[in-house]
């Protein structure tokens, strides 16, 4: 491999980590906020930098949730793809301009961030409006994410056309496959922006649709969950079963999971809309079914990981019922970070099964329950599993040694501790009605019952920034530390019980797929986008194209 291909995914999750640092800097500020402490007056450095709730939890959401995640994706699938194809990149200049996109999208979308011009949160709802080089800068993100998408398919197909006849290895099956559901999920936010909100930000025409914006933002919301997701159930397939010291139970089982991801990801996005008004019921309705169908590839996942995992436990000597998981090898932090990850995703996923339910989400939405449940989702088993596969691959990529692996065990129970006690904290606030997206310093109610779980919160979100400071340790001092050999293309990835080859040969086929997913979408979008653009609801697209 050459050093400029692991050059590249050393950039790439070094930015990604530099996102997680600054965007972290601001979660203890969010958690000590709900237990009525403001310290963001602390931070008014300058005139300039007017730091507020917003402000915070914008940059928060922005780079955690967005730069922090497809960054590293990016970084740890393209090598992640190479190693397993055993194949250099073809068009490497596609990776490095897919990058050179990303980092100049963020700093054209932190400038109007940083001078409080863009406060708007990661989900920016219209009629909030941002400073037009936010929504640019985040173009230019997504553009970055395609262009990858490109760089891991011309590797596969190099791969293909030189091995026409196998199966496509997992790890580059599996990444393709989920930058292909994220080539699809993406387009309607490239609608929203581009086609809405882009021109009423620069003053073309003078007025939006906030209603339409949400329908389009969500098309691609929800699957976006997916596409921090995908690349984490990657490494709990692929790597995660070796490293334990066992088989993965099932290859063509995971790939039935991909495949499903690819239909089922994007037709659901109506289940963040359930109480907004203008989406009819029946639409609603529909999207909760598939919602409820795309449970199936989660509890798949958990199936044949957990399989995975006690293949290996028995291997190294583990009896009973559940004496396997103690015999894990949790003094490997890469092992320890995706066990965590998972356990914390089983209770994720059940607060998903809550959430989707239309009509126990009415008790919940707009609550904080809903960032305690995107906390054990993107911030657990996405951001815990990227931890593990750092402290996997960084090594791999600069030829140093890991710094204190034990360090980095503590780190990650450290911050899975805080995160499970921060968001026990806002499950429990929310089921009694602590509202999310405020600045609870500065209102003027309060009810008693809120007390504990705020403070526990507050005392989570402290210990979780904690744990993520020792990460970034781990991270700048591994870089400076001793020489190792590295093989380049070494077998890292786990062999499989049931192979590759049982999967059938039209799962090869992601055009197949690609069209599924298509008519998927059409059923759940275009005759509801039809019927609200001939009525619309809220003023604006619908009477201004068809003058009613
Ligand atoms: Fe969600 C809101 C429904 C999964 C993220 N979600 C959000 C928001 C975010 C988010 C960020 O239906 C807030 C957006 C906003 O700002 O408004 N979510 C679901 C459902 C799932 C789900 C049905 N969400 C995720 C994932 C996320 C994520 C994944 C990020 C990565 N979510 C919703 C709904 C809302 C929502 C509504 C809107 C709420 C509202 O009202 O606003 C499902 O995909 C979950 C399926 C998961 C499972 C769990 C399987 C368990 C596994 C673990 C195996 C264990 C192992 C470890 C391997 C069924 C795979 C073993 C270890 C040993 C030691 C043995
Ligand atoms: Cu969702």
């Amino acid at each position: 491999m050459s050093s400029s291909t692991k050059r590249l995914s050393l950039a790439y999750i070094s930015f990604a980590a530099l996102a997680l640092f600054i965007g972290a800097l601001f979660g203890p500020f969010q958690a000590l906020d709900h237990a009525k402490i403001d310290l963001y007056p602390y931070l008014k450095f300058t005139e300039r930098f007017v730091a507020s709730y917003y402000q915070g939890l914008s940059l928060h959401g922005v780079l955690n949730a967005l730069i922090w995640t497809f960054s590293f994706s990016a970084g740890f699938l393209l090598y992640g793809t190479s190693v397993a194809l055993k194949i250099d990149y073809p068009k490497k200049w596609i990776g490095w301009l897919s990058f050179i996109l990303m980092f100049v999208g963020v700093v054209l979308a932190a400038i109007p961030m940083l001078a409080n011009k863009a406060s708007v949160l990661y989900t920016f709802y219209p009629p909030l409006q941002a400073h037009p080089l936010f929504y640019i800068g985040l173009v230019l993100v997504v553009i970055s994410t395609w262009l990858t998408g490109i760089a891991i398919a011309s590797l596969v197909f190099a791969w293909k056309k030189q091995n026409p006849d196998s199966r496509t290895p997992l790890t580059a099956y599996a990444s393709l496959a989920t930058y292909i559901m994220w080539s699809i999920a993406s387009a309607g936010i490239a609608v929203e922006v581009l086609v809405l909100i882009i021109p009423w930000t620069l003053g073309l025409v003078d007025f939006i649709d906030p209603q339409l914006s949400r329908t389009f933002f969500w098309f691609t919301g929800h699957p976006l969950v997916y596409f921090w997701l995908l690349p984490a159930y990657v490494a709990w397939y692929t790597l995660l079963p070796k490293l334990a010291g066992g088989k993965l139970f099932s290859d063509p089982l995971a790939r039935v999971v991909f495949i499903l991801f690819i239909v089922m990801s994007s037709p659901v996005g109506f289940h963040h809309q359930y109480t907004d008004p203008g989406v009819p019921t029946a639409w609603k309705t529909l999207h909760a079914i598939f919602t409820f169908s795309l449970f199936i590839p989660s509890m798949l996942t958990a199936f044949n990981v957990i399989a995975s995992l006690e293949n290996a436990g028995r291997k190294r000597g583990g009896k009973g019922l559940f004496g396997w998981i103690l015999k894990l090898p949790w003094g490997d932090p890469a092992v320890t970070a995706m066990l965590l990850a998972g356990i914390s995703f089983m209770f994720g996923g059940i607060g998903g099964i809550i959430n989707a339910s239309y009509n126990i989400n009415l008790v919940v939405h707009n609550t904080a329950f809903i960032p305690g449940h995107f906390h054990l989702t993107v911030g657990a088993a996405v951001t815990t599993t990227f931890i593990g596969v750092t402290y996997w691959m960084l090594p791999r990529l600069t030829g140093k040694k890991l710094w204190a692996p034990k360090v980095a065990v503590a780190q990650v129970w450290i911050y899975t501790i805080g995160l499970f006690i921060f968001s026990r904290g806002m499950h429990w606030a929310g089921t009694m009605g602590f509202p999310r997206r405020v600045p609870m310093s500065q209102a003027t109610y309060w009810l008693e019952s809120w007390d504990w779980p705020s403070y526990m919160t507050a005392f989570g979100g402290v210990v979780m920034w904690i744990g993520l400071m020792l990460y970034f340790l781990v991270f700048v001092v591994s870089l400076f530390g001793k020489r190792i050999e590295v093989e380049d293309y070494e077998d890292v990835y786990a062999v499989a019980i049931s192979p590759p080859e049982r999967s059938p040969a039209y799962f090869e086929n992601c055009k197949v797929w690609i069209l599924v997913a298509i008519a998927f979408l059409i059923v759940a979008y275009v005759p509801y986008l039809f019927s609200y653009t001939m009525n619309a609801v809220s003023p604006g697209f619908g009477s201004y194209i068809w003058g009613g």
